[in-house]
């Protein structure tokens, strides 16, 4: 098992040094980062505004539950503690999904359950890949299937460049 696409987001502190921490934690496995987009928070949570990114690793040494746990190790990493949920973090890296690994283990559910309804997770990663699929649905299907609102709070942000 070895290729994953991660979702990583920031609205405290320095973000793009947040989002800058996370790619350089998997530099090793780095095979693809997207763009860098601004999003309206997503939720009821009242907070500002996210930057988010999609990378895609590989390795084949890494099962699913590698990845949770390097997501895990650079959340504490950059000072983060378990909060509110859907709160404001310094730094969240979700497993989105491991092609052909489906999983309903609560810990580490894949596909991730709710990023078919995520803008600010499919905007980005359909821009890294005009091919992607979330489990047998393209992204682009999914993206035209959310509210128009939803989408248009996903801005891409040109002037800010992590790779
Ligand atoms: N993460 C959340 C809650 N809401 N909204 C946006 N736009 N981006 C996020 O990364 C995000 C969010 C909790 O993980
Ligand atoms: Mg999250
Ligand atoms: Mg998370």
């Amino acid at each position: 098992m070895s290729s994953a696409v991660l979702s990583i987001g920031s609205n405290l502190g320095d973000r793009m040094a947040m989002l800058h921490l996370a790619v350089d934690a998997v530099r090793p496995w780095l095979v693809g980062v997207s763009p860098v987009f601004e999003t309206a928070p997503w939720g009821d949570v009242p907070q500002d505004d996210f930057l988010n990114a999609i990378l895609l690793v590989d390795d084949p040494d890494a099962a699913p539950q590698d990845w949770l746990e390097r997501g895990q190790a650079v959340e504490t990493a950059s000072g983060r503690v378990r909060e509110v949920r859907w709160g404001p973090r310094t730094l969240d890296v979700d497993v989105v999904d491991v092609p052909g690994v489906v999983s309903d283990d609560p810990l580490l559910t894949l596909p991730h359950p709710r990023a078919a309804e995520r803008a600010f997770v499919l905007v980005p990663w359909l821009a890294l890949d005009g091919d992607a699929t979330l489990g047998a649905r393209p992204v682009r299907d999914l993206i035209a299937a959310l509210d128009a609102d939803e989408v248009t709070g996903v801005r891409r942000r040109d002037d800010l460049v992590l790779a």
